[in-house]
């Protein structure tokens, strides 16, 4: 073969490739979930250019809120009003130690996310509503998952790592998300309680998103590193109730969706000391109508590079990549509340290109949308009678 050729034959042979994703079915990996099978009841559908079904799995949850793979293919789902379960095969048991919550409302057990090492430290990450004195405020806790022959599973060691400081009777905008960049910083988004002037305030860690190292301590270059009360810790301010966070995984970022008022649903790129505006800006209106602040834009705050009017009530948030549907590879895939939705955005850079529905209102209110490591998307829907869903591609 001459030196022309060699290099053609190897670049056909990679687009084959590439192809090759496209055209065998995938049937994920069977032995990377170890969960009970899901029985189809949503049949097949044609959205976002790709066929599929949804499948409910046989757990029931009282109020799921969140969900995390273990390596092993097990998962952990939270429970609002403070329990967290271990899903293995068809048992779901409940592990020991999760913290006290302040269960009322919008309060209770909220986020989870695994160390970048869970493989080799165990350690588990809880956001939640915790109370004290005047209430109540946001809170991570963290903990090793021990699980011994003859056991139930328990979270042990466990430690409050960082809390808002000022704990107050309210029940709404806790937030709360957790998410680790490629750097192993711990991204914390936390609501402003009802208040929205306290979003505004660099000293108040309700309505920002924190910037943590593993251990709960606060890096030195954090913008507010010199700051009093919570701001050493803060990294961005001017946030309403963030209750959708994921790392991008093409520029390394931590996006997130937050709840608007009337109106007003975010996407923000989330960057080191910037304002996003609320209370002082927002594309909604009060609940009443009236105009808050001075409407949608001002000088140094950072524009949303989204914002859903009306409101679709944002929730759980995930970058797609994976094998089970290699066309929406880089989109972001966001649930909503309300709006009982599951946005697909196909984004250029900061920019959203094209959005479109892959559920409108097939489940409910969707609370979590995540990425399997089999490749397919896992959704936990809202309530008292909440269900864990897998959307699944359908020849
Ligand atoms: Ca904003």
């Amino acid at each position: 073969m001459n030196t022309i050729v060699r290099p053609l034959t190897r670049r056909l042979a990679s687009i084959l490739a590439a192809l090759a994703v496209f055209l065998v079915p995938w049937h994920g990996s069977a032995e990377a979930v170890r969960l009970s099978e899901p029985r189809v009841e949503v049949p097949a559908k044609e959205r976002g250019g790709v066929r599929f079904s949804l499948a409910a799995f046989p757990y029931a949850f009282s109020n799921p809120w969140a969900l995390a793979f273990l390596p092993d293919g097990r998962a952990l789902v939270t429970e609002r009003e403070g329990r967290l379960l271990l899903l293995d095969g068809s048992s779901s048991v409940p592990v020991a130690g999760p913290p006290k919550v302040a269960a009322a409302g919008q309060g209770g057990l909220l986020d989870i996310a695994l160390h970048p090492r869970f493989a080799e430290n165990r350690l588990v990450y809880l956001s939640f509503a915790e109370p004290g004195a005047g209430g109540a405020s946001t809170a991570v806790y963290r903990a090793r998952l021990e699980e011994r022959p003859g056991a139930a599973p328990a979270l042990v060691e466990g430690r409050v790592i960082w809390r808002a400081a000022k704990k107050t009777g309210s029940d709404v905008h806790f937030g709360s998300r957790l998410a680790f960049d490629a750097a192993g910083y711990l991204f914390v988004t936390t609501g402003e309680r009802g208040d929205g002037k306290r979003a505004r305030d660099p000293a108040d860690g309700q309505g920002k998103v924190v910037r943590l190292r593993d251990d709960g301590s606060v890096p030195a270059d954090n913008p507010f590193a010199g700051g009093s009360g919570d701001a050493p810790a803060v990294w961005s301010l001017g946030h309403r109730n963030a209750q959708g966070l994921a790392i991008n995984p093409a520029d390394g970022l931590p996006w997130l969706t937050e709840h608007g008022p009337r109106g007003g649903d975010e996407v923000n790129v989330v960057l080191r000391g910037a304002d996003y505006g609320w209370d002082l800006t927002t594309y909604g209106v009060a609940y009443s109508g009236a105009k808050v602040g001075v409407g949608a834009t001002a000088p140094g705050v950072t524009d949303p590079i989204l914002h859903w009017t009306p409101s679709i009530a944002p929730s759980g948030l995930a970058f797609y990549a994976g094998g089970a549907f290699p066309y929406w590879n880089g989109n972001l895939l966001a649930g909503s509340l309300a709006g009982r939705k599951l946005v697909r955005l196909v984004l250029d850079g900061r920019r959203v290109a094209s959005e479109e529905l892959l559920l409108d209102g097939d489940i409910g209110r969707i609370r979590d949308v995540r990425v399997g490591p089999d490749g397919f998307v896992y959704l936990l829907s809202d309530g008292p009678a909440g269900k864990l869903w897998r959307l699944q591609p359908q020849p």
